[in-house]
């Protein structure tokens, strides 16, 4: 089945459709992190404040159990590799990819049942 482009051109949607959904994830972290990072001091550095706002405001669901947000020291804590007080890009996707494997395991073993 092939698909005809009718009245496709011009489509706004067309360019994004041109990459994968993997693709379109890990823009999505750039853009994300950028959009929290650039709030206030160090554009490319999550503070804590910023990052608490991108917990509560993205991760919400994945972190619904932490509903003490002072739990955001102890995450930050424990991504701060580089112990400089602020979340930078590498330690970001270090958060999301360990959150990421958290939720597959979770999968799994809900389907062991
Ligand atoms: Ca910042
Ligand atoms: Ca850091």
């Amino acid at each position: 089945m092939r698909n005809k482009d009718t009245g496709a051109r011009r489509d706004p949607n067309t360019e994004a459709r041109m990459s994968s959904q993997l693709e379109d994830a890990m823009q999505a972290l750039i853009t994300i992190f950028h959009k929290y990072s650039g709030r206030e001091g160090d554009k490319f550095k999550l503070s804590k404040k910023e990052l608490k706002d991108l917990i509560h405001n993205e991760l919400g669901g994945f972190l619904e159990t932490q509903k003490d947000m002072s739990s955001v020291d102890n995450v930050l804590k424990e991504l701060d590799e580089n112990g400089d007080g602020e979340v930078d890009f590498q330690e970001f996707v270090i958060m999301v990819a360990t959150l990421t494997v958290a939720c597959n395991t979770f999968f799994s073993e809900e389907d062991e049942d």
